[in-house]
């Protein structure tokens, strides 16, 4: 009984997410069993007042609005399907958090196991409770998301687990979905493509999506791929590996990406850029945009936009000019990690539940 229901999900549910809308440009068949919770197809939204201030034509993707809140679920669905059609029986992954909440959500829906090793104490909390409301099983590592990725690597797709990072090609094919939807919604490329860089897949798997619609004909052009890095996780940008990187954005406190050399030829082939920003400049533009444009990202996500205005003001602002389209891809919701804005408010004590005492509180501000 409990299997009849199980497989009806899996048919019903197939009717939506990145497979059923781009079935002929991924890598499944047949006989592959659709793991899926309806992911992309999230909104591309035009950011009036970014583009005012940095003088372009500037669209937000809004990848936090995927099932699980972040990007990862593109390749997950896909990564996961196909480790079902092989026979997997778990799976299992570093993560910085988004991979494990992804990881862990898509294998409650498979129905088999997910262990996830996190660095410990440097998960925004929403991933975390995510990861255990699936109920994957949590190792916590005395190390940082490098350490934890290199053990992961050492265990191997041995046994019945899948490993799930980006470094498996299912997990970045998936993951190319979000630039055919930006081409299908634009009607073409846009001129520059800015997005967050940690682990370095997603720069990737967006260069090939492009590519591979140009080459079907759907865009004239390859948009500039841009990636952002923090200030003290940014070994692309210093072409060396950071031992110990800081930032307030966990989910990129990466030292050593484990897609960095595809990415810098994605980057390098696009004439595009790798750029840094401090994370004060982060935590100011995710304030800016979600008091501005009304939308709210985590941290990793908001570090495009910091991007974006150093790139308006510095040595490369020749590249942006009224007539530049600029797709910026906020990978992850700002409700992963409520701490990094909750810690920087503090609720006034609360007022007599009377009209008066309201009113006068309103008046003041
Ligand atoms: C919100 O979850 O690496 O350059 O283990 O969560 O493709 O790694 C997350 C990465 C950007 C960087 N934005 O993307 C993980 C993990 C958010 C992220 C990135 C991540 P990649």
């Amino acid at each position: 009984m409990q299997d009849e229901s199980k497989k009806a999900c899996v048919v019903e549910a197939a009717a939506s997410g990145v497979i059923s809308r781009y079935r002929d440009r991924l890598p499944v068949g047949e006989g592959t069993p659709i793991i899926t919770l309806g992911e992309g197809s999230t909104p591309l939204v035009f950011a009036p007042r970014l583009s005012d201030r940095i003088g372009g034509r500037v669209f937000i993707k809004c990848e936090g609005l995927n099932p699980t809140g972040s990007f990862k679920d593109r390749g997950m669905t896909v990564a996961v399907s196909k480790a079902i059609e092989r026979g997997a029986q778990g799976l299992i992954c570093a993560s910085t958090g988004n991979t494990s909440a992804s990881a862990a959500a898509y294998a409650a829906r498979a129905g088999i196991r997910c262990a996830v090793i996190l660095p410990a104490g440097k998960i925004a909390s929403g991933k975390l409770v995510q990861a255990i409301a699936h109920g994957a099983r949590i190792i916590s590592v005395d190390g940082n998301f490098d350490e934890a990725l290199r053990i992961v690597r050492e265990l191997g797709d041995k046994g019945e687990f899948a490993i799930v990072n980006s470094i498996n090609p299912d997990r970045i094919a998936g993951q190319k979905t979000a630039a055919f939807e930006v081409v299908d919604e634009l009607g073409d490329a846009p001129d520059i493509h800015i997005l967050p860089l940690g682990n370095a897949g997603n720069l990737t798997a967006y260069a090939a999506g492009y590519a591979e619609y140009r080459q079907l004909g759907k865009a004239r052009g390859l948009p500039r791929m841009i990636g952002i890095q923090a200030e003290h996780a940014a070994p692309v940008f210093h072409r060396r590996v950071i031992e110990r990187p800081e930032t307030v954005a966990s989910a990129i406190r990466i030292g050593n990406p484990a897609g960095w050399d595809a990415a810098q030829r994605a980057i390098d082939k696009s004439h595009g850029a790798v750029e840094i920003v401090t994370d004060e400049e982060i935590l100011k533009a995710q304030s800016w945009l979600a008091r501005t444009e009304g939308i709210f990202v985590e941290p990793a996500s908001a570090a495009p936009v910091a991007g974006l205005f150093r790139l308006a003001k510095g040595k490369r602002s020749d590249l942006i000019s009224e007539n530049v389209t600029i797709v910026c891809t906020c990978t992850g919701h700002g409700l992963k990690d409520p701490e990094i804005i909750s810690a920087r408010f503090s609720q006034a004590a609360p007022v007599a539940a009377t009209l008066e005492a309201v009113r006068e509180v309103i008046s003041r501000s």
